[in-house]
């Protein structure tokens, strides 16, 4: 498609690949991307309007709620609820599932979702970005948590919003991994990265140093031989898991949030971070693995499980899994 093709052509072109498909997806991701244009809006405004901050609250997990959080939040439940495309979502800043109310229409998928990842970095003006995840449920419109406890394999749909030095937007069906950047003059996302691709290897890793004193000894071991390699990676680590993920999809490399002694299942979360980036990744050639498992194999016990995560370039991925068998029994 010509770059520039606005993603509701694209999402109509998509669909035409399926003569029985009904629509219900493109209107589900319309719904997502209006969403994901309010979001836009908000985070680049929001040294002006009174968002920026902490509410002085705190998530299901204890961490500090900022307030563009919540705003993202809400924002998605009230864009996406009432579109009859869903029986209900997951939010990594609710404990329990937001089931669609009984004065909705209701549809078999599920949304789940980080409405802002890396929010952290929100009043230093650093990227951070929404992460979602479309899975189908069977048994229509009776859901429960136990139908979001699907392997990453599962997934219908994955993708990103990357609020950056532009809003983009990257998603995979399944038939490659596509990006769109939105152009503010005209309120549309316009195609900029057909079919993406990750180079096999990289010149980037991504790892939080400050945890070394806690890495087990396969991590360590993988991090000094990259550093004493004269031609070795650069490293690169913005705290802000879709912007240091979305620099290595399109340029190559590896990110590490591994599990160590002080977090033996890392930090983030398998069904809403891990699983839709390990679909995108997967789509564009890459690897993700928890540095034993196949991510998108994992079958979840439970909505907001942390996860290892390590992903990324093929060969980098591969030469890191080589250093697992080094690690001590967590
Ligand atoms: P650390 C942000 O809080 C986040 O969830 C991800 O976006 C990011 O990759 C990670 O945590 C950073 O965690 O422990 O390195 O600050």
């Amino acid at each position: 498609m010509p770059i520039g093709t606005t993603l509701t052509k694209f999402l109509l072109e998509e669909q035409r690949r399926y003569p029985d498909s009904t629509g219900n997806f493109t209107s589900l991701f319309s719904d997502l991307v209006i969403a994901g244009k309010i979001l836009s809006r908000e985070v680049n405004r929001a040294g002006l309007a009174d968002i920026l901050g902490a509410t002085g609250d705190k998530n299901t997990h204890g961490e500090e709620v900022q307030k563009l959080d919540e705003f993202a939040n809400s924002a998605i439940i009230r864009t996406m609820e009432h579109g009859g495309h869903l029986s209900a979502m997951a939010s990594e800043e609710m404990e329990d599932i937001i089931k669609v109310d009984s004065k909705y229409p209701k549809g078999n998928y599920l949304l789940l979702f980080d409405p802002l990842d890396g929010s952290s970095n929100i009043d230093v003006n650093i990227s951070v970005g929404t992460i979602f995840s479309i899975i189908k449920c069977d048994n229509g419109c009776d859901v429960s948590t136990k139908d979001f406890l699907q392997a990453g394999a599962e997934q219908v749909c994955a993708g990103y919003i990357l609020y950056g030095s532009s809003t983009m937007l990257v998603y995979t069906t399944g038939h490659g991994v596509h990006g769109f950047t939105l152009d503010p003059s005209v309120g549309e996302f316009l195609l900029s990265h057909e079919n993406i691709r990750i180079p096999e290897k990289g010149k980037i890793y991504s790892i939080n140093e400050g945890n070394s004193r806690h890495w087990l000894p396969g991590t360590s071991m993988y991090i000094e031989k990259l550093k004493a390699n004269e031609k070795g990676p650069s490293a690169r680590y913005v705290g802000s898991l879709v912007a240091d993920f979305h620099r290595n999809l399109l340029k190559g490399g590896i990110f590490l949030y591994p599990a160590d002694k002080k977090s033996k299942n890392g930090k983030l979360r398998l069904l809403y971070e891990a699983n839709p980036l390990s679909f995108i990744v997967e789509q564009a050639g890459g690897k993700s693995t928890t540095g034993d498992k196949r991510i998108l194999d994992i079958v979840p016990d439970e909505l907001h499980q942390r996860v290892p995560l390590i992903i990324g370039s093929k060969l980098d991925v591969e030469e890191a899994e080589s250093f697992w068998k080094y690690q001590e029994a967590r």
